[in-house]
């Protein structure tokens, strides 16, 4: 089968999963990726749309001839999903299905669309090869696990399935497609574990919870050897030099992630960063991860009021705690990026100072300040509804995944301009020098927030020293590899769909090379290999 996969914005490695799943089981896979040049974490610039060249990737993906379209969609990207559906649906017809949180929160919603005919509402990897086989044999697929699908006016609920507790399962995430478009060049993204212990009420985590409730272990670990061996074997390929460990909340299991320094310190040691939880953050802890090079860790404060924390936000813990966190943070030399959300349901004009004071107070390397957007199932989401802040209109502005990037607040907040010029200030109040905040407050003041959003872009190399300029160069690279595509052949004939089973053991195989055998000379690592794949035999876009 070909099955061609859809996303936008930034490389995801949910994606990168279910990509390699099926390459790995011997079927055909290609990524039409949109930069998203126009609208995206950094802003919103409509009049950058024809940057994307969406009818070299629509002229792609007719090449590329698929027997499925897999679409990502988190809830920001479904306003470009469901359009870039129904162009593909008109030129190619092959049935669509999507997955991502926007789909597991609202897949009633999603499948109201014409163009979609399928939706994943879990983890999709076993999912969607038990799809594409079934496809393939011609048997019945509205009955799989997971997946809810519309065929003949009528749609199939099925259950959700199994998690798979065994992370190490799964082939290791796709990558090259994603370096073919630009999407990374010197950072590289893994993921050790899912899940996350918490239930902060604005986030997906704790009804994700109550949909796999039941179905294994929610929070699961790769083994030391799996992450190692994917390291090593990206390390091989990619001339990467930081590391951003993205799972949910890596500093859960304290065991666990001393292992892996002592592991990493070994064989990689390049800096790297990830998502730790104010409580989980301890002493040991920090020096192992000092001792593997760890150069950030990012940490939610979300707000500087302990009432903010405790009754809305579900993260009850004394400002006392978040302070003793981050000075052990950067006690041990490692950088702190924090973040904070303002225009929570209910907040006051008071209680957002508090947070700008906290993060100030704090001072941390670098901070990531958003304004609150109601997340589809979210509890803060049916806080806003109940407490009048999210009228009919604004539920149906995020069901339609509209500002789902958060440069605005959609809630009926009589201080939104507050939030909105906070969100923008904060990153560079947190990295101002003293003489400067007086005039940083005279504008808090008087919510110049068009203002603080020119500040916040053109400091960006000031305030966000590594990852922010790594998003722009980022940025910069998939919007020259765009700009350069070209549309593909078609291909000659239908490929034989060649059953070509590894042994599941296969993609855990060391690569020859390890790392520490390529020596600290970077320059003499190979630049990314073309991969034998369907994509690699056709022009690339570079
Ligand atoms: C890591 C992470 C990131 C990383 C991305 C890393 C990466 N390269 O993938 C970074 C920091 C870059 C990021 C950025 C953003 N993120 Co984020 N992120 C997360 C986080 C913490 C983990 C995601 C995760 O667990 N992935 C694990 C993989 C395996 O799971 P997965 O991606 O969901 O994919 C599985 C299934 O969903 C399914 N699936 C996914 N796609 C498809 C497609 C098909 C066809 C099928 C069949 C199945 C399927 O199968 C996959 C494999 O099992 C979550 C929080 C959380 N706890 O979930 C937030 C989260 C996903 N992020 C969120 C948001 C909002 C954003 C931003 C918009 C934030 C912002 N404004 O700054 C940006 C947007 C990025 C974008 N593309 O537009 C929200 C999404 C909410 C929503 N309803 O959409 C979440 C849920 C956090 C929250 N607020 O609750 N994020
Ligand atoms: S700690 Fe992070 S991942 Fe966990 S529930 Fe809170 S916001 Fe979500």
């Amino acid at each position: 089968m070909r099955v061609l996969f859809y996303y936008r914005g930034i490389e995801n490695l949910g994606v990168g999963y279910l990509m390699s799943m099926l390459r790995h089981h011997g079927h055909e896979i290609d990524l039409i990726f949109d930069p998203g040049l126009d609208d995206n974490l950094f802003l919103k610039a409509p009049h950058l749309a024809w940057l994307n060249r969406h009818e070299a990737l629509l002229e792609r993906a007719v090449a590329f001839r698929p027997d499925l379209i897999a679409m990502g969609s988190l809830t920001n990207l479904w306003p470009f999903c469901s359009t870039m559906a129904a162009k593909l649906k008109q030129r190619i017809g092959a049935p669509i299905i999507v997955g991502g949180h926007h789909a597991q929160a609202l897949p009633d919603y999603i499948l109201e669309s014409p163009h979609v005919d399928m939706v994943c509402t879990g983890e999709g990897e076993v999912a969607l090869l038990a799809l594409v086989r079934r496809m393939e044999r011609g048997e019945d697929y509205t009955t799989i696990p997971t997946l809810w699908v519309k065929k003949d006016g009528a749609v199939h609920r099925n259950e959700m399935g199994a998690l798979e507790n065994d992370l190490d399962q799964f082939p290791f995430p796709e990558k090259q497609l994603w370096w073919e478009y630009g999407c990374f060049k010197d950072n590289l993204e893994i993921f050790t574990g899912r899940g996350c212990p918490f239930k902060c009420t604005f986030c997906n985590i704790h009804y994700q919870r109550e949909i796999f409730r039941g179905k294994g272990d929610f929070l699961r670990k790769r083994s030391i050897g799996n992450v190692m061996a994917e390291f090593r074997q990206n390390l091989a390929r990619y001339d990467v030099s930081f590391v951003s460990v993205h799972d949910d909340n890596f500093t859960t299991d304290p065991h666990w992630v001393e292992e892996f320094c002592e592991a990493y310190r070994k064989e990689v040691n390049l800096p790297w960063y990830c998502f730790g939880y104010p409580t989980t953050i301890k002493p040991r802890l920090v020096k192992a991860m000092k001792a593997a090079n760890c150069a950030t860790i990012f940490m939610g404060v979300d707000s500087g009021d302990p009432d903010v924390r405790r009754y809305y936000m579900e993260r009850p813990m004394p400002d006392e705690l978040i302070f003793r966190a981050a000075r052990l943070v950067k006690d041990a030399g490692i950088g702190l990026q924090v973040s904070c959300i303002y225009g929570n349901p209910g907040e006051t004009p008071e209680q957002m100072m508090k947070t700008l004071r906290m993060v100030d107070a704090i001072r941390p390397t670098q901070c990531s300040a958003y304004i609150f957007y109601p997340f589809p199932k979210t509890k803060l989401h049916d806080m806003a509804v109940q407490m009048g802040y999210l009228d009919a209109e604004g539920q149906e502005k995020v069901r339609r995944g509209v500002s789902g990037y958060h440069h605005e607040s959609i809630l009926k907040h009589p201080h939104k301009e507050l939030a909105e010029t906070l969100a923008k200030i904060t990153p560079v109040y947190a990295r101002a020098p003293e003489v400067v905040k007086p005039w940083l407050r005279w504008m808090i003041a008087r919510r110049m927030k068009r203002l603080a959003l020119f500040l916040y872009i053109v400091l960006i190399p000031l305030t966000f020293p590594f990852l922010g300029v790594e998003g722009i160069k980022v940025t910069l690279r998939m919007a020259w590899r765009a700009l350069w595509r070209r549309a593909p052949q078609p291909l000659p004939a239908p490929p034989v769909p060649k059953p070509a089973r590894r042994r599941a053991a296969d993609h855990r195989r060391p690569t020859p090379r390890s790392h520490c055998q390529r020596g600290r000379t970077r320059r003499t690592v190979p630049s990314p290999r073309p991969r034998p794949s369907v994509t690699s035999s056709r022009p690339s876009m570079a």
